[in-house]
C-alpha cells in the first residue's frame, strides 16, 4: 500500500526538480488559466503582430486540460541563463542574453522528460505533456499561480531572488500535487521597465504590443522593419533586454550554473562588419545549436544592416 499524498508527492517532485538543475519549482492545480481574457483582449487589439500562431491556439493556451485531459496538477520549472556581458568592441551589435549559449529548447529538454516521468512514476497510467516555450500554454502565467514569481510591469516573470533572467517550462500531469499559493506582484510603483523601452512597446504595466518590440521584430518577424521604428533599435542586432536590465529585481542576479548557457565565443557581441561577406552555410554552421538561428540568415542580416545604420558605420 502507498503512503504517499499530494504533499509528500509535491515535496519529491521539487527535490528531483532541484537535482535535474533547474533553480526553482511551484505547482498549482490544472484549470482555466485566463479567466479575464487577457489573452483575448491581447490578440483583439492585434498586439501578437503577424504571430497568428497565437490566435489559433487560443483555447488551448486558456486551459491545458484540452492539451491533456485528466491533468490535475501544473509543475512550473525556472532555469536561471543570467552570465555576464562580456566586454564588447567596436564595430558590434548586442545579442539577447538568452541566446548567448545553447539554444535552450535542447538544453532542457533532457531534464524536463526526466521529471516528467518521473511523476508519471508516481502512479499507474499516469499522463503528462511537457512544454518548452513552442506549445500552446501560457507558461508565465502558470509560473506566477504556481508560486515561481510575479508577473512584472515589462510583462517578464520576476522572481525575488533571481530576477527574470529564466528560462521557464511546464510539466500538465494527471497526478495530483499539491498546489502552492499563487505568487503576489511587487513591482510597487516602479516603471523603470515603461520608461527604459527604446519603443515603447510597453503600452500599459503588463501589456506588451509586439509590433513595437525589438525583440519581435529581430527575431520572430520575416518582414522589413518599420522605419520609424528602425533608430529605435540602437545596437539591439538580435532580441531586446532593456526591459529587464531597468529591473531593479535583477540587481542581484546571480550567475548561471549551467555551463549550456555562459556566452560562446563571440555570440554576445558578434561583429558587424562579417555579415555582408557570410555565406548561408557559413552562418548555419557558426550558429549551429544557438537560438540566433531563429532569426535565419536573411533576418540577421537585415538586423546588421539597421544596427550599421545607427552606428553609421
Ligand atoms: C509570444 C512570445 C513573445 C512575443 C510577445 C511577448 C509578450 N509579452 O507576450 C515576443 C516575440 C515579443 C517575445 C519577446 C521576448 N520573450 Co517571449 N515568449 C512568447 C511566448 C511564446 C508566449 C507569450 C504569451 O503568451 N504572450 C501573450 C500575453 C497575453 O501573455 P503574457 O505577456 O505572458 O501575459 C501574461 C502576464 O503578463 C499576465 N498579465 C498580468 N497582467 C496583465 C495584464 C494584461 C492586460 C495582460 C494582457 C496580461 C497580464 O497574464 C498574462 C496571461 O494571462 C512565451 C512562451 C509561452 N509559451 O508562454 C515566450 C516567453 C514569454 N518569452 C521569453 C523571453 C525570454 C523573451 C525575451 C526576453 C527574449 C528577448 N530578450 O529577445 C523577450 C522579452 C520581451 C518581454 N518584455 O516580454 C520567456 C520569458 C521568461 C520570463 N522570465 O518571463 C518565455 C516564457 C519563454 C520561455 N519558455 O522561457 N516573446
Ligand atoms: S524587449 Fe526591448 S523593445 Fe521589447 S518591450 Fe522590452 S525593452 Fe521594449
Ligand atoms: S522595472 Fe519596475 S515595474 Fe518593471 S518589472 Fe521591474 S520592478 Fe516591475
Amino acid at each position: 500500500m502507498t503512503t504517499s499524498t499530494p504533499e509528500s508527492r509535491a515535496t519529491e517532485v521539487k527535490a528531483r526538480a532541484a537535482a535535474l538543475g533547474f533553480d526553482a519549482c511551484g505547482i498549482a492545480e490544472a484549470g482555466p488559466i485566463d479567466p479575464d481574457d487577457r489573452l483575448g483582449q491581447w490578440l483583439a487589439q492585434g498586439y501578437h503582430a503577424d504571430m497568428d500562431w497565437m490566435d489559433a491556439t487560443r483555447p488551448l493556451r486558456q486551459d491545458i486540460r484540452l492539451k491533456l485531459p485528466g491533468a490535475c496538477s501544473v509543475v512550473v520549472l525556472a532555469a536561471n541563463y543570467y552570465a555576464p556581458r562580456p566586454e564588447c568592441q567596436p564595430h558590434t551589435g548586442r545579442v539577447s542574453r538568452y541566446a548567448w549559449g545553447r539554444d535552450y529548447h535542447n538544453a532542457l529538454r533532457k531534464p524536463l522528460r526526466a521529471l516528467a516521468a518521473y511523476i508519471e512514476e508516481m502512479g499507474e497510467a499516469e499522463k503528462s505533456y511537457c512544454c518548452i516555450d513552442t506549445g500552446p500554454v501560457l507558461e508565465r502565467a502558470w509560473a506566477e499561480r504556481a508560486s515561481v514569481g510575479w508577473t512584472g510591469k515589462n510583462t517578464m516573470l520576476i522572481h525575488p531572488e533571481m530576477g527574470s533572467w529564466l528560462f521557464l517550462s511546464v510539466i500538465a500531469a494527471t497526478v495530483e500535487l499539491s498546489p502552492d499559493a499563487p505568487a503576489i506582484g511587487r513591482c510597487g510603483t516602479c516603471t523603470a521597465c515603461m520608461d527604459a523601452c527604446p519603443t515603447g512597446a510597453i503600452v500599459a504595466p503588463g501589456v506588451l504590443d509586439a509590433r513595437r518590440c525589438i525583440a519581435y521584430h529581430t527575431v520572430e518577424s520575416r518582414g522589413d522593419v518599420p522605419e520609424d521604428l528602425a533608430p529605435a533599435f540602437g545596437d539591439w542586432l538580435f532580441g531586446c533586454d532593456a526591459c529587464q536590465e531597468a529591473c531593479p529585481w535583477n540587481r542581484k542576479a546571480a550567475e548561471t550554473s549551467n555551463a549550456d548557457f555562459r556566452p560562446r565565443q563571440g555570440h554576445a557581441n558578434p561583429g558587424l562588419d562579417q555579415w555582408e561577406s557570410m555565406s548561408e552555410e557559413e552562418f548555419k554552421e557558426r550558429f549551429a545549436g544557438s537560438p540566433i538561428r531563429r532569426a535565419r540568415y536573411t533576418g540577421m542580416r537585415r538586423n546588421a544592416a539597421i544596427v550599421k545604420k545607427n552606428n553609421s558605420l
